[in-house]
């Protein structure tokens, strides 16, 4: 739950250059007036390294869950009604099986690493975040108090 001011900008400018894929929700009218959401929903080729996805309570969709090793952009939109965090956790652990330390896991936590995170971001709003992945198995996940454990991780892989 640290913050991550540099990397989690608001991201108009790159919507209207990223062929991104969308979620098929992403214009849910629950989202808010932020103008992001109200532009062209972006197009996916499925196999870009650039994932699209959405957090709400309490669930993590991403358009697409595989990426090639090296610069990877995710392009998270909070759909929700309450706030939301995006950590990209490199991990062998299975898919929403990290061991709880009460309402989250601890960061750090024996096996696995905190790539890093975009901090606790408010509904409606859209960021991103680039990183440079290897290979491997990865959740993305919102850590927010009880928000793990509600559901909210979904498997990633870079390959
Ligand atoms: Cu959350």
């Amino acid at each position: 739950m640290k913050h991550s001011i540099l990397k989690a900008v608001p991201v108009a400018m790159f919507l209207t250059v990223a062929t991104a894929g969308c979620a098929a929700d992403s214009n849910d009218a629950s989202s808010g007036g932020n103008a992001i959401n109200n532009a062209a929903a972006p197009q996916s080729s499925g196999n870009s390294n650039i994932i699209v996805g959405t957090e709400k309570e309490w669930a993590i969709e991403i358009d697409h869950a595989e990426a090639k090793a090296g610069y990877v952009t995710f392009v998270v939109s909070n759909i929700g009604t309450i706030g939301h965090e995006f950590l990209v956790v490199k991990t062998d652990i299975a898919d929403g099986k990290i061991e709880l330390a009460g309402d989250h896991f601890e960061e750090p936590s024996p096996g696995l690493e905190v790539v890093d995170e975009i901090g606790e971001y408010a509904v409606g709003e859209t960021h991103s975040l680039t990183l440079n992945l290897e290979a491997g198995n990865y959740q993305l996940v919102c850590n927010l108090p009880a928000h793990y454990g509600a559901g909210m991780h979904i498997s990633f892989k870079v390959a």
